[in-house]
């Protein structure tokens, strides 16, 4: 029998040799939490994500947009589903994660507690957000969880459409009457600060990423990956003639990377906490549809029951 010290450094040298850990395989208790915690709240995030845009899939300004807006919500639906899966492998049951959401206990992106106010906050999530998750996302593929990194794959391929999308929505309202183009910069001043947030504290209040690193749960910090989403939207917002919000914006050509404004962290915490514009609406919505979808859920398990009794019929007559 081996001792928990032998455990954990076989563990860590798989994880030092870039071999996967599956479900079955030995971990230590706090990389099975950690990725509990941050797997449910990624899926919280996209199931709650649904919401800010779902508010505009009855108001679309055409029948393309609208369809392209409902195939982006429902991948969103998708993404949360393989994320409560990937969740459940290490031994968790979605009634506790979905409870845990709806107590307010456990935490989703800060970003979604914001209000969609126009049709062009469509394009600035579309751009901003998704490109923003996406900036995080790709490291997560190449995370040390085998079946949250064979979800994050699936998940990218798709978020790269939704970022597309968002950015062709921003460029044709920046093309429009001067009315669509302040429409558009009105967008992204409001949603700038909160998409940079997304990225979670800074390195030095980051008080899970140290463990995280060693784990290869998370390859970059949360300051790396908000450096390099600047410095690839900020050329996408000029290309289209749009100005991002933040005075001390500048292109340091020493570091090779735009220096930019201090953000609000008082203003993250105060979302992080429940304190945001929409934080109250978000959960009271996920609420009202899990009831409204108890009838669907209590059916399926009916008509699963059936299957099992009927299948047991058959079984003992042959
Ligand atoms: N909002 O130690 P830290 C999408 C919390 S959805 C709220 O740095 P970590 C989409 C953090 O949980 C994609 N809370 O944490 C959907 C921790 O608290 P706990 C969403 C935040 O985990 C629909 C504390 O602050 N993406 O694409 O090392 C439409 C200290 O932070 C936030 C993911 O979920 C935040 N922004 O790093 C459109 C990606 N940031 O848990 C688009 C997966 C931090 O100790 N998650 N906190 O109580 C991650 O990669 C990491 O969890 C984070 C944070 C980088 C977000």
């Amino acid at each position: 029998m081996q001792n928990l010290e032998q455990l954990e450094l076989q563990f860590q040298a798989k994880i030092d040799a870039e071999i996967k850990i599956e479900p079955k395989d030995w971990m230590p208790e706090a990389y099975r939490k950690t990725l509990i915690r941050q797997i449910s709240q990624h899926a919280h995030s996209e199931i709650v994500g649904m919401l800010p845009e779902g508010n505009w899939i009855t108001r679309a300004p055409s029948l393309r947009r609208k369809a392209v807006l409902l195939a982006k919500v429902q991948d969103e639906g998708g993404h949360g589903l393989y994320l409560y899966s990937a969740a459940e492998t290490l031994g968790i049951d979605r009634d506790t994660l979905i409870h845990d959401l709806h107590s307010g206990k456990a935490k989703y992106s800060s970003i979604f507690n914001y209000p969609s106010l126009t049709w062009a906050d469509m394009g600035a999530i579309g751009w901003l957000v998704d490109g923003a998750a996406i900036m995080n996302q790709v490291m997560l593929c190449r995370t040390s969880y085998g079946p949250y990194a064979r979800a994050m794959v699936r998940i990218c391929k798709e978020e790269s459409f939704h970022q597309r999308q968002g950015y062709e929505i921003m460029l044709t309202l920046a093309q429009g009457s001067p009315e669509q183009k302040r429409m558009a910069q009105d967008a992204l001043n409001r949603w700038w600060w909160p998409s940079l947030m997304m990225f979670g504290p800074p390195d030095s209040e980051s008080t899970n990423s140290e463990a995280s690193i060693k784990w290869k749960i998370k390859r970059m910090s949360n300051d790396e990956l908000r450096q390099r989403f600047v410095d690839a939207t900020v050329p996408q917002a000029e290309l289209i003639g749009l100005k991002v919000p933040d005075k001390d914006l500048k292109w340091n050509e020493e570091r090779g990377h735009y220096d930019f404004g201090a953000l609000d962290w008082d203003e993250f915490w105060a979302v992080v906490k429940g304190n945001g514009p929409c934080n109250k609406e978000r959960l009271e919505q996920r609420v009202k549809a899990y009831e409204d979808g108890a009838w669907v859920r209590e059916a399926a398990l009916a008509h699963a029951e059936k299957k099992k009794e009927r299948a047991e019929k058959v079984g003992a007559v042959a």
